[in-house]
């Protein structure tokens, strides 16, 4: 499709569609508790109904009435046997919690989804079940999907030091060990993520969090709850960068979701001299806050480290925030965004390349010197939502010529509202 060019400023309000790790974890946490759990603000997009449907699949009793959705729950023991393999489209999030929340049944389930999906390493999520007493498997060295899971009869509790800084992964471990006897203890190489272990707290259950190190017993009973999602800070985000880099904006993005463990493009901004500021409010179970953005000058920085898992999803439009920079941004230990729905680190690279960024991918991350301005070309998705809502952004910037993406339907999979909520504020 063409990308629409507009450089006379974004102005004006918009409220981002529901998060979507919340959204999968509403529905799962409705399948496994005893109850009805009502979820308001659920994220309508692919990827969340993806996991409403695999769930769907197992017996469980969902309705939506096109604002409110309603779980009926009844434990993981009432789970039922798919009849036909469950395709999970192209979520990562689904099929590596489900594989969790599949543990303990008493049958077998398999797990493939689209042409992304077939490419993710699910190993890392296997190997930690096996351990515990799961017969699992995928598609080589890496475990791909499709992959079939049978659950254990009896789980055993394990200590698992992560090789990875991963949230599915911690999630996976977690809905196991509610279905094991006795502590499962989780040690993170670093702070993910943390909505798994506010919904345990939430829905009842008992886990204990010190900093990088997640305990908790099995045989809990869970309760059905009311989930109102938060805004979705990775939606927000291409918003965000958007108010800051396009000349004469202000945006005001209105309940976005602000847990500490996904704010790191917050600070990010600010690092870069970036004019954001936040009204924050409270509701019972998340943060969340109006967040408005006008243009700025930015500065270049360095982002490593602890920072990383709080902005991975943010990464590729935070490259394209630091093209607009004076200096020179490098991003590192971001290897992670090799594995995502695609690999991250050189679709980024090579995209921004072809408007005329300045932009090379390393091992571990990329180094962008700031500063350039970006011209039209034909650039793709790859099938990557968040390529193609930061291509998009980048669009806004071009002066000569168009830019023509390709695969643009993928931005669907996150929010399915994005073009819509652009033109409101390009009007
Ligand atoms: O579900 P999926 O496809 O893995 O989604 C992505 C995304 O960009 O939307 C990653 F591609 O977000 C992941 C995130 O990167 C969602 C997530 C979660 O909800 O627990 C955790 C992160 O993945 P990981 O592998 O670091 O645990």
């Amino acid at each position: 499709m063409q990308l629409k060019i507009n450089a006379t400023g974004l102005n004006g309000t918009i409220e981002v569609p529901g998060d979507k790790s919340i959204s999968h974890r509403s529905i799962m946490f409705g399948a496994i508790s005893h109850g009805e759990t009502v979820i308001k603000n659920f994220l309508r997009a692919e990827d969340c109904l993806s996991t409403l449907h695999a769930f769907e699949q197992l017996g469980v009793k969902i309705e939506d009435d096109g604002e409110i959705i309603r779980v009926q729950g009844d434990g993981f023991e009432h789970l039922k046997a798919a009849k036909q393999p469950i395709d999970i489209g192209n979520s990562g999030t689904s099929i590596r919690l489900i594989s969790g929340i599949l543990a303990g049944s008493d049958f077998t389930t398999t797990l493939f989804g689209d042409d992304t999906i077939a490419k993710r390493p699910m190993n890392r999520v296997l190997n930690p079940l096996r351990q515990m007493g799961v017969v699992a498997r995928g598609v080589g060295n890496l475990e791909t999907p499709p992959i079939e899971i049978t659950g254990g009869s009896k789980l055993t509790p394990i200590t698992y030091t992560m090789p990875i800084a991963s949230a599915q992964v911690k999630s996976a471990i977690i809905f196991a060990a509610l279905q094991a006897e006795g502590e499962t203890v989780i040690i993170e190489k670093e702070k993910t993520r943390d909505h798994t272990e506010d919904m345990i707290r939430q829905f009842g259950g008992e886990i204990t969090v010190e900093d990088k190190l997640v305990k908790l017993r099995g045989s809990q009973q869970l309760v059905a709850q009311e989930v109102l999602v938060p805004g979705d800070i990775s939606s927000a985000a291409f918003f965000m960068v958007a108010g800051l880099i396009v000349p004469n904006s202000q945006i005001t993005i209105k309940n976005v979701g602000l847990n500490p463990t996904r704010t790191g493009i917050i600070d990010v901004i600010q690092a870069m001299g970036g004019k954001l500021s936040i009204e924050e409010t409270q509701s019972d179970n998340n943060v969340a806050g109006t967040v408005i953005v006008k243009t700025s000058e930015l500065v270049a920085t360095e982002i490593s480290g602890a920072i990383i898992p709080r902005l991975i999803d943010e990464l590729p439009i935070i490259a394209l925030l630091a093209t607009q920079a004076s200096g020179v941004t490098v991003i590192r230990d971001a290897e992670e965004l090799k594995v995502k729905e695609t690999n991250r680190i050189d679709a980024v690279a090579c995209e921004l390349s072809k408007l005329g960024a300045d932009i090379t991918p390393t091992d571990d991350g990329l180094i962008i010197k700031g500063g350039k301005s970006l011209h039209g070309g034909k650039v793709t998705t790859y099938g990557d939502h968040r390529i193609g809502m930061m291509l998009q952004i980048a669009a806004l910037l071009v002066k000569e010529g168009r830019v023509e993406l390709e695969r643009s339907e993928a931005i669907a999979t996150s929010y399915p509202r994005f073009f819509a909520d652009l033109a409101k504020l390009s009007r």
